[in-house]
């Protein structure tokens, strides 16, 4: 059983519990383990008159993190974590852990990230990094249910690719027998592709590869995206979207997870839609407060800080330069801007999408305008030719949106196994 299936008013019954041995108290006449589950604590009482003496010889020498199996009747304990203790009969010792511990689980001793990082089997072990992991497992679970009722359809796409799609980021080589290829950037040219088969609308959640150079605490080398295509709509249509999965979201996470937002001490509050929606040109006149930056240019931290300081929250930016977003995004009539937008949070940006141009003589003259070989994305622009419909589409970071949700400081507490410019292991 779970710690949380028992109650005080199980008392007088015989119980089987599994878990760790979090903390050990030896009294002499009497000992007290606290049991660690995946769901809370145990506490597993042994007086010494009681228990039989090989049990109490066991229990009292078990080392810290060992993993053990009690079975034992529930007695009603006031003082006891959650109103109830163990008294066991049978104590069993199924693997001892090694002393000194790399880590400390019980939250006395704070530790580095990277000693974190090293040790994360461990790391994870606390309660409250494993409420992370928890409402994240939540947060996929509910995007998931939000895009299935909207009538998605859940696609498995190439990681590995032949071309980049996002401007900016690199890509990482990999040694592909005679060919060169890469772990892709984003699902973005097959998603579009399935435009063109005709799915109407998908939706992956998966890995991007990114070979960001620089250490921040908003990148990961290896980052989870959660894209969706959808035909028949422009910009605003998904920027809706995007905007009710949000909502749904937190709903979801303050319905189901009250226990882990307890746990990192948090109180959420769904945010209200529609998100303010900012144009490009007046982010860059609030960012113009702090520091001297020409129209065309891409918002750097510092923009990005002045920007997220006044409008805090959610909010879009919208009508970018065509110059400085990716081949793929169709322009206005105006052709310097175009119907991207980037969804914030302060001055995070936790996604971006625009209507894609899906008029094949644009689409190639926009490759060429980027510096790219039409020949290089001929499997891309085949698609193109033979009855694209209008579509849109955007990515949202999984990450940066835990980050977002939990006020976390650092992008790699919201992976289990994060990958940085130094990190490939563990
Ligand atoms: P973009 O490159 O903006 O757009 O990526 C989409 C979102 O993915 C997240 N993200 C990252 N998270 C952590 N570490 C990284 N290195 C990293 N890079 C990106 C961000 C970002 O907003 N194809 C378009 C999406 C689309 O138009 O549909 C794209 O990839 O939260």
């Amino acid at each position: 059983m779970r710690s949380t299936e028992i109650t005080p008013e199980k008392d007088g019954e015989q119980v089987v519990v599994a878990g760790w041995v979090h903390e050990v108290r030896d009294l002499g006449g009497l000992v007290f383990i606290v049991l660690r589950d995946r769901e809370g604590f145990i506490q597993i009482t042994l007086p010494k008159k009681v228990v039989d003496p090989e049990t109490f010889r066991k229990a009292r020498k078990v080392s810290r993190e060992s993993v053990i199996m009690v079975e034992g009747t529930v007695k009603k304990e006031d003082k006891a974590p959650n109103g109830f203790e163990i008294i066991p009969k049978k104590f069993e010792i199924l693997n001892e852990s090694s002393a000194p511990l790399p880590l400390e689980v019980t939250e006395k001793v704070p530790a580095e990230l990277d000693t974190r990082l090293d040790n994360r089997f461990m790391d994870l072990r606390r309660p409250k990094i494993q409420a992370i992991f928890r409402i994240k497992s939540q947060i996929v679970k509910s995007i998931r249910d939000f895009l299935y009722s909207e009538g998605f359809i859940e696609v498995q796409t190439p990681k590995i690719v032949s071309t980049a799609t996002e401007g900016g980021t690199e890509l990482f080589p990999i040694s592909y027998f005679e060919k060169e290829a890469f772990l892709n950037q984003s699902p973005q040219l097959y998603k579009q592709i399935l435009m063109s088969a005709g799915f109407e609308r998908v939706l992956e959640i998966g890995p991007i590869f990114r070979a960001e150079e620089h250490n921040t605490t908003r990148h990961l080398n290896e980052a989870t995206s959660v894209d969706i295509e959808m035909s028949f709509t422009d910009h605003e249509g998904v920027m809706k979207l995007l905007e009710r999965l949000v909502a749904k979201v937190y709903e979801d996470v303050i319905q189901n997870c009250e226990k882990f937002l307890n746990i990192l001490e948090l109180k959420l509050e769904v945010p209200e839609i529609p998100f303010p929606r900012i144009t490009y040109t007046s982010a860059i006149e609030i960012a113009r407060k702090s520091q001297e930056i020409p129209w065309g240019e891409d918002l750097d931290l510092q923009a990005l800080k002045t920007i997220g300081a006044e409008l805090g929250g959610f909010y879009f930016i919208t009508e970018w330069p065509t110059k400085i977003k990716p081949f793929y995004v169709m322009p206005f009539e105006d052709e310097k801007i175009c119907k991207s937008f980037d969804l914030m949070y302060g001055y995070i940006e936790l996604a971006s999408g625009a209507q894609r141009e899906h008029r094949y003589q644009k689409l190639v003259e926009s490759i060429k305008a980027k510096g790219l070989r039409p020949e290089s994305f001929e499997f891309y622009l085949k698609a193109f030719r033979y009855g694209m419909p209008p579509h849109a589409g955007w990515g949202l970071g999984l990450e940066r949106f835990v980050m977002a949700m939990l006020n976390l400081s650092n992008i790699r507490e919201a992976m289990l196994f994060p990958r940085d410019r130094t990190r490939v292991s563990p």
